[in-house]
């Protein structure tokens, strides 16, 4: 028994593995733990349909009844949606158990990535990615996505870290684990509400072709994915200095009521949305679409290749 044994295709992925189309691997953490119903289930089927827009297959990854479903129906993106809190949140370490006793769960970027690579899928689209947490130094809190990074060969599209981690130390543990950054029409790592952090990239690209390039050569070289950082559309970006207010409010929240492991990022999700009057959820539905769209496009330009 391998880790492929347990995987079922929908329809539309199966399809599109056999005729070799581009195909973008989605996350679903998101539905489940990032974002209030029902509007987790009307991002997950915008960011999809803005997928099949740009000419791609949608593969929304997650576990359900045990097995891990690459590519979901409408009504399961529903229910999983629904279940929200109660179905596991799902990192790389999650899948046996939650496997073995026919669980439910939404997958984190390190999980959603894995499982990606295991079905030959190049690319993924998410938010943002999990980091180092504030005070890890104390905690050690630091996000599997990063280390599921540096082993595993699936480019990710995201719009940075969200500041309620600790942007600095996310990318010195990111250069540390050896993964490769690039900024898509950027020159610093975009913190995710925000266009810019003030941590500078070292690499950039501006253009598809280019783009694809970079991510086949990654892959080649191995042994990790590329990490492709795309800035919220301007329109939709917050002021930094509301944005920062608020996260380090819900920051300190978190601290005063003991919220940790890995309650700490969906808890401090939940309290940034609600301390913006909801602003901080439009921007994010806004730059998913947008990395949606990148992570499809690049993998039109991949299959050209
Ligand atoms: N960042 C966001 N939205 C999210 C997440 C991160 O802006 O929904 C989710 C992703 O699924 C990510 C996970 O992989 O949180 C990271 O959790 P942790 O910090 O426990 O590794
Ligand atoms: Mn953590």
């Amino acid at each position: 028994m391998s880790a492929a044994d347990l995987m079922d295709f929908s329809p539309e992925i199966a399809e599109a593995r056999a005729e070799r189309k581009p195909i973008v691997a989605l996350e679903s953490t998101i539905i489940t733990h990032g974002m209030p119903y029902p509007r987790n289930v009307e991002t997950a089927r915008m960011v999809e349909d803005a997928v099949r827009a740009a000419g791609a297959a949608p593969a929304t990854i997650a576990v359900i009844g045990g097995r891990i479903r690459v590519g979901l129906d409408r009504n399961e993106i529903e229910s999983l949606g629904q279940l929200s809190g109660g179905v596991v949140k799902a990192s790389r370490r999650d899948l046996a158990p939650v496997a073995a006793r026919h669980g439910a769960a939404g997958t984190t970027v390190a999980a959603t990535m894995f499982i990606a690579g295991l079905a030959g899928i190049e690319i993924f689209a998410t938010g943002g990615i999990g980091g180092v947490h504030r005070g890890a130094e104390e905690t050690f809190d630091i996000s599997a996505d990063l280390v599921e990074l540096s082993r595993t060969r699936v480019a990710v599209v995201c719009a940075g870290a969200k500041s309620i981690l600790d942007i600095e130390k996310t990318l010195e543990f990111l250069e540390t684990q050896g993964v490769a950054i690039v900024g898509y029409r950027c020159d610093e790592f975009p913190a995710f509400y925000a266009r810019s952090s003030g941590f500078k990239l070292e690499h950039r690209c501006d253009g598809l072709r280019d783009l694809a390039r970079m991510i086949r050569l990654q892959r080649d070289i191995g042994p990790g994915g590329l990490l492709i950082a795309n800035p919220v559309p301007e329109d939709h970006a917050l002021e930094e200095a509301m944005i920062e207010g608020r996260i380090a409010e819900a920051v300190a929240e978190a601290k005063a009521q003991g919220v940790a492991k890995k309650e700490a990022t969906p808890f401090l999700l939940q309290r940034v949305v609600e301390l913006t009057g909801g602003r901080s959820l439009e921007a994010n539905i806004a730059l998913i679409k947008n990395n949606a769209i990148l992570a499809a496009q690049a993998a039109g330009e991949l299959a050209r290749l």
